[in-house]
């Protein structure tokens, strides 16, 4: 099914100088990068993007870190686009995300689950959520 998905290159990718590497994979996946942009996250949109976790031990951290440095936003399109990025961004944990994917290959700091490079959104709902809130028009 063509769906269309919502993508970050959080603050750690983007320092790394991650950019390039992340967008060319979801380019040879075949999958059309639709609309994307650079973007410092404001406290209220970080606090809405990981308004699921609110409470949590790692809540505030999470948002901290969004907001500490440029992102990237994408949308992205393609069949079963959710899924796709979703197993090309690999596990959450950095430790156990498996080689091959964005995050095994490059979120190497195991002693911090926040800096794990992307974000993807994990089903329909949130990726449209998601695209909303940082995307007009979409
Ligand atoms: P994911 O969808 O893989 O980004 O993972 P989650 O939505 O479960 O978590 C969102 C973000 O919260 C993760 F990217 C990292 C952070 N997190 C922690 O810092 N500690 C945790 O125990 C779980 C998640």
């Amino acid at each position: 099914m063509q769906e269309r998905t919502f993508l970050m290159i959080k603050p750690d990718g983007v320092q790394r100088g991650l950019m390039g590497e992340i967008i060319s994979r979801v380019e040879q996946r075949e999958l059309k990068i639709v609309a994307l942009k650079m973007l410092r996250v404001d406290d209220e949109t970080a606090k809405k993007h990981y308004a699921e976790h609110a409470g949590k031990p790692f809540f505030n951290s999470l948002v901290e870190f969004i907001k500490s440095g440029p992102v990237v936003a994408m949308v992205i399109e393609g069949e079963n686009a959710i899924f796709t990025m979703r197993e090309m961004v690999g596990a959450t944990d950095p430790a156990k995300a498996a080689p091959g994917t964005i995050r095994g290959d490059f979120a190497h700091d195991a002693r911090d689950i926040t800096h794990n490079i992307v974000h993807a959104a994990d089903s329909l709902e949130n990726a449209k959520r998601e695209i909303d809130l940082y995307f007009e028009h979409f």
